[in-house]
């Protein structure tokens, strides 16, 4: 693999940020209490169909759509670009990389007024909006906050074979990296990549693909999401954690990974850094470091690197799902290879990692 995408000489889209997730699910009633009633997320709009989400600190119409389907799987990945002209320049700019694309004046979504969705080179179902209703901020509504508070949508992450194409091809389209995981044979096993200024608004996990690993929402506090843990605890559906609470050695943020009721996972997210400078350094993990993932050194559990959701394309059928090709992080982690340390030196059977990772 690693058959690099063609920059295309469009000018690319000025992305803001990461900003809603429209995600099919197929009991809207069981994902209606998992979203709202236990994670707190708020009801901007509502129908028998579908689900319009936002967390306390947003105002613009909705973070996440729940949309009753058939099968579980992800509509869109949709970001915000900076103005009306940039929607214009994103359909140019897939168009030259030969990717279908579908314009809509009136948008995909409620609340969303000109977009265009595309199938991306690597199969994800990409889509690009300025236009949108504003909604109100509720960051001063104390009232309303539950101690497991959601505030804000933080990033995607998605799952693709090949890492080093999906890297590259972010980077021509204007993220930046601010963090990945290596061998030293040279393999690459995931990348953060960013245009707001945290450490990601999506990231690439090796894996089969194309197939979303998580959405992630933020917290304010560590607390909160302890918080989350006593309540599902409570309510007799501890079954729902499937990794954490922890803290990442990547990101360096807090975190903790659910189960949505279609097994569409989402993890919360609190107190990473920040990125912005133009010269901001990468961060490159070894994926020998037993602390790369969870800085506590607490394994990762298997269902973490297999399990993702399918993606559609633009009729609303699921992609295809491409097997990677290079070594798995799973292999690596879970295989018990004997070459992991917790201390860069210490590992057993005498083997020894340069210092260039
Ligand atoms: O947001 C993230 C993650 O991609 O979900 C995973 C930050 C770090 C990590 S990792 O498991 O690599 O620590
Ligand atoms: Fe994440």
């Amino acid at each position: 693999m690693n058959d690099r995408i063609p920059t295309p000489t469009a000018t690319p889209p000025d992305i803001l940020r990461c900003a809603y997730m429209d995600i099919v699910v197929t009991d809207l009633a069981a994902s209606r209490e998992f979203y709202v009633d236990i994670l707190g997320l708020v009801v901007t709009e509502e129908s028998e169909t579908e689900i319009y989400l936002r967390p306390f600190e947003e105002f613009i119409h909705h973070n996440l759509v729940l949309r009753r389907g058939p099968i579980a799987a992800v509509a869109a990945l949709s970001y915000r670009v900076r103005s009306p002209r940039d929607v214009d320049l994103a359909e140019a700019y897939y168009k030259e990389l030969g990717c279908r694309t579908e314009r809509r004046s009136n948008g995909f979504a409620k609340g969303v007024g000109d977009s265009v969705r595309v199938e991306d080179p690597l199969g994800f179902p990409y889509e690009f909006f300025y236009s949108v209703e504003h909604v109100e901020r509720l960051a001063w509504h104390y009232e309303l906050y539950g101690a497991g508070a959601l505030v804000r949508l933080d990033h995607f992450n998605q799952v693709t074979p090949d890492v080093p194409r999906g890297r590259g091809y972010l980077e021509d389209l204007g993220f930046r990296v601010t963090e990945d995981i290596q061998d030293s044979d040279g393999v690459t096993y995931a990348a953060w990549l960013r245009r707001k200024d945290t450490v990601h608004d999506t990231a690439l996990t090796g894996g089969d693909g194309p197939r979303m690993h998580h959405i992630a929402f933020a917290t304010h506090e560590k607390t909160n999401i302890l918080y989350i843990c006593d309540k599902l605890g409570a309510l007799r559906k501890s079954d729902l954690i499937e990794r954490g609470p922890g803290r990442h050695g990547v990101s360096n943020a807090f975190y903790l990974y659910l189960r949505d009721p279609d097994g569409h996972r989402v993890e919360i997210y609190t107190q990473d850094y920040y990125t912005g400078d133009p010269d901001n350094p990468v961060v490159t993990w070894d994926v020998h470091d037993n602390q790369r993932r969870d800085w506590w050194g607490n394994p990762v559990v298997p269902s973490w690197y297999t399990d993702a959701s399918l993606v559609l394309d633009l009729d609303g059928n699921p992609q295809p799902v491409v097997s990677r090709e290079e070594p798995s992080e799973l292999a690596v982690t879970v295989g018990a290879d004997g070459f992991s340390y917790t201390r860069l030196g210490d590992e057993e059977h005498g083997f020894k990692l340069g210092n260039t990772l």
